[in-house]
This record gives structure tokens, sequence and C-alpha cells, in this order.
């Protein structure tokens, strides 16, 4: 009796957990739902949110849908009018910082996993 217990414990330990599995092309890192490509030697990336409208109020450049998530880095915002594009690095963990736009940051690529 006590053996198949164990038995049946060690089966559904084994079960794989795909509930986060993702399968992204080459070169690219997968987070939740999605794939990103980092894809230039430049450190820092710009996400496509910009605030360049209206100060404070960070909008999607391709929707122009107003952020309903944000990550930024302790601190920011803080370059008011004089920055008005969202940008990651990795050396501040991927959080958000705002810089000026007229700087030449490289987009961030981002496509839908295949799970
Ligand atoms: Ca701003």
């Amino acid at each position: 009796m006590k053996g198949e217990i164990l038995i049946i414990g060690l089966f559904l330990v084994s079960l794989p957990d795909t509930s986060l599995a993702t399968d992204c092309p080459d070169g690219w890192m997968a987070y939740n739902a999605s794939c990103y490509l980092f894809a230039h030697d430049n450190p820092y990336h710009w996400i496509g949110l910009t605030d360049d409208v209206i100060e404070g109020q960070w909008k999607w450049h391709d929707t122009d849908q107003v952020a309903t998530f944000t990550n930024w880095w302790t601190g920011q915002p803080d370059g008011l009018r004089n920055a008005n594009c969202v940008i990651i690095h990795a050396a501040l963990q991927y959080k958000w910082t705002d810089q000026g736009c007229q700087e030449s940051f490289k987009p961030l690529c981002e496509i839908a996993s295949v799970y």
C-alpha cells in the first residue's frame, strides 16, 4: 500500500508544466506570452511608449492607447518635457526610464510566442 502511494506521487511530479511554455525564434527572448528581440549593439531600447503630446500621459506609439501597466525605475519618470520616450536597459533590470526622443535608441521588437 505504501509503495502504490509513492508511485502516484512520482507520476504527478513528473508531469511537465506547459502553461508557461513558449517557442520563440532563435535569438529572441521569451517572456510571458511574447518573444522580444534586442537586435542591436546599443544597450538602450525604446519600448514604443511616449508622452510627447500630453506631459505625463504615456501612450503606446502604435495604438495611441494610454499605458495601463508601468514598470518605472526608482525616481522615474523625471525628465518632464525634455524626456518623452521610455527606454529600458539591462543595467536597470529592464525597468523604465524617460529619455529624450532625439536620442538614437533602437526599438525593441515584440511578437506573440507560439505555445
Ligand atoms: Ca515627458
